[in-house]
């Protein structure tokens, strides 16, 4: 008899838990949430001048992203350095001026070595470029027999050749489908990209990747308020910048950061830390990146913190199905971009990242681009499917799955070229 209801609690235990981690598809069941004001301080100052968001707000919303969300970079590092290990003035059928540049960061006596890939195009003599990680591999982005194939652990994906977590020529060109590059440099823009993995291996493991590098004495793995694998691989997009900003034929002052998913989250931590980045666009970045946490549709911060520990900082997990207690959400992420231009896109068939909550999210950080003077997103109702909103903040959601298509680099070239041309 004690057995049975014992069992019988185990069973209810364990579904109370799993409810949990059932995500929520309906619109009807999002709580009842109140928003922080990115214009109120935390100590209930309101913020009406850009001077005093700049001086007061922002810092201490980067402060709150960093030892909560994020996790801090533990100091500085020692040293980088850059080597052109390939070049071509004559890539993509003569278009294009192709360049691959090992870039080797030093720490505590350590290195860490990855690969930038940039295309120019060949008739602009200081180009904006399009700056953003790849899932798989420079070589993925486009069938070009030069790119340099990264000897960096890869997660496995059988759908373009990678089992065993190696990458080979089996895979050259397969994901040029997220890549419009021709499109790119036909508008006068270039593109560098990096294999994320080799800057951290996409794994719950601590001991290789950028973090090692930093490790005070004995330590094996970050501190609760230190960095997780988005803040290692946010903090390593600006050592890229560091390299395109001396490249003479490189225009600094448009660099426009991009990344899809966990690498949009990434490229939005990245510039909200680094105002060198022009612009940003987030693609279908979803929780922890574009996407309010305080709805809890689709992914929440419990499921995100349970499936990818390694993500964030340890302090984030205070969250975990307790976003009520959060003194932040993420459209003040979005916030910290202002006044730079930035584009948030989400997909129809992508609920996990919960495109109204990504949405809004650009609707609430309008108030702190209006400081500013810039346009964004007037309305709080959802434009239909395919139908950009194109301001400083520019938003859309289009039909299909979670991916980056044509459909949606159509968007963002046209973006860019008005908002930085
Ligand atoms: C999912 C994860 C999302 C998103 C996505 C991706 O599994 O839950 O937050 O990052 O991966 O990166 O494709």
């Amino acid at each position: 008899m004690r057995y049975y209801i014992l069992s019988a609690f185990v069973i209810l235990a364990l579904q109370t838990m799993n409810a949990q981690f059932v995500a929520n598809y309906e619109e009807s069941k999002v709580p009842e949430f109140d928003l922080p004001d990115p214009l109120t301080t935390f100590s209930k100052k309101q913020i009406l001048t850009s001077s005093s968001w700049n001086e007061l707000r922002r810092p201490e919303l980067i402060n709150f992203f960093e030892s909560q969300v994020f996790g801090k970079v533990p100091g500085t590092f020692d040293g980088i350095a850059f080597e052109v290990v390939e070049e071509s003035n004559s890539a993509l059928g003569g278009l294009a001026k192709r360049r691959q540049i090992k870039a080797t960061i030093t720490k505590n006596s350590k290195t860490l070595s990855f690969l930038i890939l940039l295309y120019l195009p060949k008739e602009v003599s200081r180009a904006p470029v399009f700056l953003g990680y790849n899932f798989h591999g420079n070589h993925t982005v486009i069938n070009d027999p030069a790119i340099i194939i990264s000897k960096a652990w890869s997660l496995n994906n059988e759908s373009i050749g990678i089992t065993n977590h190696t990458l080979t020529e089996e895979s050259r060109g397969l994901r040029s489908g997220r890549w419009a590059i021709s499109r790119m440099i036909e508008a006068g823009f270039g593109l560098a990209t990096i294999y994320y993995g080799e800057i951290d291996p996409d794994k719950n493991d601590f001991t290789d990747g950028l973090h090692s590098l930093f490790y005070t004495e004995g330590q094996k793995r970050p501190a609760k308020e230190e960095w997780g694998g988005i803040g290692a691989w946010a903090w390593a997009l600006s050592r890229a910048m560091d390299y395109v900003a001396n490249d003479k034929e490189v225009d600094k002052s448009r660099v426009i950061v991009f990344g899809h998913s966990r690498l949009g989250k990434a490229a939005l931590w990245a510039g909200a830390m680094d105002e060198r980045f022009a612009g940003v666009i987030s693609n279908d970045s979803g929780c922890g990146g574009a996407a309010l946490s305080k709805r809890k549709f689709g992914e929440t911060v419990a499921q995100i913190n349970e499936n990818f520990p390694y993500w964030f900082s340890g302090n984030f997990k205070k969250y975990n199905n307790a976003e009520e207690e959060l003194p932040v959400d993420q459209h003040e992420l979005l916030a910290l971009i202002a006044p730079r231009p930035l584009y948030v896109a989400s997909a129809k068939e992508d609920q996990w990242a919960d495109p109204k909550g990504e949405f809004l999210s650009a609707y609430y950080a309008t108030a702190v681009y209006s400081l500013f003077g810039e346009a964004g997103i007037s309305s709080n109702k959802m434009p239909g499917v395919n139908s950009p909103i194109q301001n400083t903040v520019a938003y859309h959601i289009r039909t299909g799955k979670h991916d980056v298509t044509e459909y949606d680099w159509e968007q963002y070239i046209k973006w860019a070229v008005e908002q930085f041309d």
